[in-house]
This record gives structure tokens, sequence and C-alpha cells, in this order.
């Protein structure tokens, strides 16, 4: 398939409430849209890097750079057979992983159209179990402003039917937050998560969240960090999960062989794709590590190849994939909704990401567009 084209589209939509992390809070969500047309198909790529450089050194600013200047005119003219093909497109570009995983996503949604197959199917090929129909998935709540907010929220999500949920702490809005949580919700499968807040000295702060019975410790230690991690691990019982630390594939193998963690969020755009987050994927089945799809907030868009992943049959633990109501009303895609009955959303089915989008919302998200030929 030859690319002919591809539009870029800076959007900003507001959240539906502030989301805040240790890094502080987020009410608008920025983020590019990319589309990448051949032969009459249009692919939809999200890139989720956002307005400030808090999660990732990469922003929508940075990203639409990245995007213009290198990326787009090393893949305009290219002919697209599988969309492996791209890691060798972009070999001279180092780092970046989020500006080119919009890519990635257009053209693993461009092929799989061409293909007459679901997202899902295509990522799914190589295994003998088909993807799931619906995948579980969990809530990840930022910091409220108060404990009391913290335990109506978890309240109305279970209300709602979610069956994990994830909270994010910070340095001194931890064990107590914890340990309220495990007071009144005494049987909840839940999380913290500390976007790499805390260091090898807070490690009696971190032993104390051990009896707590967590799912998992996400990313406590520094966002570069590989071998702190190993060292903490065997301090603590609470599964250890990583996600800002694993950035590739190598990362992923550094870690699973030293033993720094026990759990690996996989977000696709963090490993510049699909590609990359099914070989960590394959990786980690491998090694017996625990495996689920982190989120971004995303859109519609990148939620769809989103639940695709989390398809797969090694996906053992529930994500962060929550239902369009909890990030934009009215999103730029038809809604995904929580299956409340068992805690889940479905798998788009439907040719490539499956999605359908509001043109008219998205035009009145857009910020900036330019067409690249
Ligand atoms: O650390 O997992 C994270 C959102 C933005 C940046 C980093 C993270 C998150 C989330 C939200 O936790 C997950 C979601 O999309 O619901
Ligand atoms: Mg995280």
């Amino acid at each position: 398939m030859k690319i002919e084209a591809i539009d870029l589209y800076y959007i900003s939509q507001p959240l539906i409430r502030p989301f805040v992390t240790s890094f502080g809070p987020q009410l608008d969500r920025d983020c590019l849209l990319l589309t990448m047309h051949s032969e009459g198909l249009t692919g939809w790529g999200e890139c989720v890097a956002t307005n400030d450089p808090g999660y990732s050194y990469e922003t929508a600013k940075t990203a639409w750079h990245i995007l213009s200047d290198f990326l787009i005119p090393a893949t305009l003219g290219q002919d697209l057979q599988n969309p492996e093909d791209l890691q060798s497109w972009y070999k001279f570009v180092r780092g970046h992983p989020l500006a080119k995983a919009a890519l990635d996503q257009a053209a693993w949604d461009l092929t799989a159209q061409r293909d007459g197959r679901s997202l899902a199917q295509a990522l799914a090929e190589p295994y003998e179990e088909g993807p799931r129909a619906r995948v579980p998935v969990g809530v990840s709540t930022g910091i409220q402003p108060s404990i009391e907010q913290t335990l109506d929220l978890i309240q109305q999500h279970i209300e709602k039917g979610y069956r994990r949920i994830k909270l994010k702490i910070k340095p001194g809005y931890d064990v107590q937050l914890a340990r309220a949580v495990r007071q009144q919700f005494p049987t909840l499968s839940f999380m913290l998560d500390a976007n790499s807040a805390y260091t090898l000295e807070d490690t009696p702060t971190l032993q104390a969240l051990d009896e707590f019975d967590l799912l998992m410790l996400e990313q406590p230690l520094g966002y570069e960090d590989i071998y702190n991690h190993s060292k903490l691990r065997p301090q603590i019982t609470t599964p250890l999960c990583l996600d800002e630390s694993i950035v590739s594939l190598d990362h992923a193998q550094f870690a699973l062989e030293i033993g720094a963690c026990d759990i690996i969020n996989i977000k696709p755009s963090r490993v510049t794709g699909w590609t990359v987050a099914r070989q960590i994927h394959d990786l980690g089945v491998q090694a017996g590590a625990g495996l689920w799809v982190g989120g971004m907030l995303e859109t519609g868009v990148g939620r769809a190849a989103q639940l695709a992943l989390a398809s797969l049959p090694g996906f053992t633990l529930p994500g962060d994939i929550s239902a369009t109501e909890r990030y934009y009303d009215p999103d730029i895609v038809a809604p995904f909704v929580l299956n409340a009955e068992d805690g889940t959303i479905t798998v788009p089915d439907g040719p490539g990401l499956g999605i359908s989008i509001d043109f008219a919302r998205l035009a009145a998200v857009i910020l900036e567009r330019k067409t690249f030929r």
C-alpha cells in the first residue's frame, strides 16, 4: 500500500474531572490525531503526548515537530506491507516513542482494514487462541482533595461495575490512604501508582503498604530506573509493577532478568506502538510476568487500539481502559461503555480499529491541522 497522504490534527478536550497525579493536575487534555491514507482507506492514530512533559519528556508540541519534520516525511510514499515495516523507517529518530506510536497505530489500522479484519484479530494472529471478545478493565483515579472524597469516588466506581481500582499516591498521601481504603472495602481489588515519586530511602513507607493486600504497586521509583527497583522488590511483599521505566523491548528484558518487577504495565505508545507492545507481551508471558494494558486518558481512537491489544492472551490483569464517560463528554468517537455485569469492555470487531468518528465533534476540538502529501 503506497502511503499517499497524512493529516495531522492538534486537538484539545476538557476532561470530565481534573486528573491529578504526583506531577500535578490536568484539566484539559491536548493530544494529536493523525490519519494515514492509502488505496481509499484511512488509518487513524493517536499521539498521547500531552500539554506538559510530566509523564514523558514528549509533549503534543514536540510530537508535532518530530512528526512533521522527520517521521511523516519518512513515511510518505513508502510501500506499506506490514505494520512491522515501520521499525526500519524510523530507526534514524532516537526516542520520541509517543510520536512514533501514532503512525504505528495508523499503520496497524490501515493494514487490518486492507486484510478485512479487526485490529484485535490482526494482533492475535500468532496465537492459537483468537482475541478475547471482552477484556477486564479497571479505573485509574487521580489524587482527590481528601481521603473522604476518594472513598466516595471508589464507591461510585464500584456501583458502576468496576472491579479494580487504581489510586495515585505521592509522599505524604499513601499509607493513610491505603489504610482507609482497605478498612472501608475489605475485599476490593485495588492498587497504587506512584508515578516515580519515591526513592529507595522511602523503603520503610513502601513496606508499610504490605499489610493492605494491594494488587500491585506501580512505578514507585525513578522513571529511568530499573536497578533500584530490583533492590526494592525483595524488600516488599506487594507485587511490583513497572510503567515509566519500560520504554523498549530491551528495557523489559533488563527488568525481567534482574528481577526488577513482577508485573509490566504495557502502554503501546510508551514503547513506539503495537509492534513492540506485542513483543513485550510475548517476552512477559515467557518470563511469567503479570501483564496489563495501561492508559493515557486516550480518546476513543486510542481506546479502541488499547482494547485490541488487551484482547491478547497474556494480558491477565485488568487494564487502565475505562468507559468513555469517565474522560470526555462527548468524545470524538462513539462511546465505549462498561459491561457492568462482568467489569469488562467489549473489544471492537469491525475492520481495523472498528470505530466511527464523530466528525462534527472532532471539528469542534481541533486547534490546528496540516496535510502532508
Ligand atoms: O501513570 O498510568 C499512568 C494517565 C496519564 C499518564 C500516566 C498515567 C495515567 C493513568 C490513567 O493512570 C489511565 C487511564 O487512561 O485511565
Ligand atoms: Mg502509571
